[in-house]
């Protein structure tokens, strides 16, 4: 209960934190989040797996089957299967459906995760990543407060997704973060539902409770015993019954999320721990050169983050996309940090040199990441002289 607590007097605190100005109305917020996210990279990984049942899973290594399932596709949620679920029991759900079953590599889906908040940090104004494959942004800015230019927005953001990692998402737009998610989560999966301010309390009325960010099984129950099921109930409750019941703070969000005013904001997110960019060739080639050469820009805009983020790298990596659709990388580690851009753009020549030859194949895609990153130090002191003198 703790933790719903907390979280809803952040709800309440950040009534004070909206930008002056923007009225409460016009604010345009998103809820990103992917579908069926470790067995669509999979999928994605391996193409042939497309149409049957895949279950993702954490072996805990006592007997041979004994774990958990971390997520299942679609085919496989046809026959009951679901996240947490053992995984002898998954595979029994499944018998004679031919099921695929994967070990989780959490870092493989971590680089994806990295790769696409980067790119979704690009395309809207505050991005708050909030899991591993989900989101909230704010485009209240870019869109002027005009939800037909937010549905634009979003299908680019959905056809950058598709584009850059070939995964789908569903996306919730609303002028508050309960709307948004509550937007996304109903559009499962691949979906975009945009809710606007005026279509928001109809919109929220018939769906459960139950749904409500924040409202698990416990307070569903106390709702329950209030009569209340709905969200449009919910909204029409007495503000001081509910304040009885879960407290000021609490009862307070309560009222808020139904109605769609919870006045939380898009906080911008945590650190950066890498920076990429991939961009598909122009032709396919397997000469080293071509390929650095169509990367440049790439590299000067990786430069660009490090300089405004005021850090340097110690790892870079090449990133090459072969016709087959595979991916090979070579990296160089550095013993301390750099941010050199001719130094950079060197290395990413001579990582390529080493792969076009171990590669076998000719580039599609070629990228650039550099990792494991550092504050700059001299930049902090450089900014401590900057300051004005007091
Ligand atoms: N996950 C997990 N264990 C859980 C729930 C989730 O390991 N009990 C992991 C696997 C999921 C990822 O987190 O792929 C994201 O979780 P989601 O709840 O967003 O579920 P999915 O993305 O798998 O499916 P959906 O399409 O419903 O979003
Ligand atoms: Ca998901
Ligand atoms: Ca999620």
């Amino acid at each position: 209960m703790d933790k719903i607590q907390n979280r809803a007097s952040r709800f309440q605190n950040s009534l004070n934190g909206r930008p002056r100005g923007i009225p409460f109305l016009s604010r345009v917020i998103g809820h990103v989040d992917l579908d069926y996210f470790y067995a669509q990279v999979e999928e994605v990984e391996n193409p042939s797996l497309r149409g049957r049942p895949i279950i993702v899973c954490v072996f805990s290594g006592r007997t041979e089957d004994s774990g958990v399932v971390s997520t299942a596709n679609y085919k496989a949620r046809e026959f009951g299967v679901h996240s947490g679920m053992p995984i002898v029991q998954a595979k029994k759900k499944l018998e004679g459906h031919d099921p695929e079953v994967i070990r989780m590599n959490h870092e493989k889906y971590e680089a994806v995760s990295n790769r696409i908040m980067e790119e979704l940090g690009e395309l809207v104004d505050v991005l708050e990543p909030t899991g591993i494959d989900e989101a909230f942004f704010d485009i209240t800015n870019s869109t002027g407060g005009d939800y037909s230019r937010a549905r634009g927005l979003a299908e680019s953001i959905k056809t950058a997704i598709t584009k850059s990692e070939n995964l789908t998402c569903s996306i919730g737009i609303g002028r508050s973060k309960v709307v948004a998610k509550l937007g996304s989560d109903t559009s499962k999966p691949g979906g975009l539902t945009v809710i606007s301010p005026e279509a928001t309390e109809s919109f929220l009325a018939p769906l459960d409770a139950s749904k409500l960010y924040g409202v698990g099984p416990k307070t569903t129950l106390i709702l329950e015993e209030m009569g209340i099921r709905t969200v449009g109930e919910l909204a029409k409750s007495s503000p001081p019954e509910l304040e009885r019941r879960f407290g000021r703070k609490f009862g307070g969000y309560l009222l808020a999320a139904a109605t769609g005013t919870d006045a939380d904001s898009v906080v911008a997110g945590l650190e950066p721990t890498q920076f990429s960019r991939i961009v598909t060739l122009r032709r396919d080639t397997s000469d080293p050169k071509e390929v650095t050469e169509q990367l440049s820009a790439g590299i000067k805009y990786i430069h660009g983050k490090l300089a405004s983020s005021g850090k340097s790298f110690k790892t870079v990596t090449a990133i090459g996309i072969l016709t087959d659709m595979s991916t090979k990388t070579k990296s160089k580690t550095f013993e301390t940090a750099v941010s050199d851009l001719t130094m950079t753009g060197e290395t990413v020549s001579a990582l390529f040199d080493e792969l076009s030859r171990t590669a076998g194949k000719e580039f599609r895609r070629a990228g650039v990441r550099v990792s494991s990153l550092e504050d700059v130090e001299d930049q902090t002191s450089l900014s401590e002289f900057l300051r004005p003198a007091r």
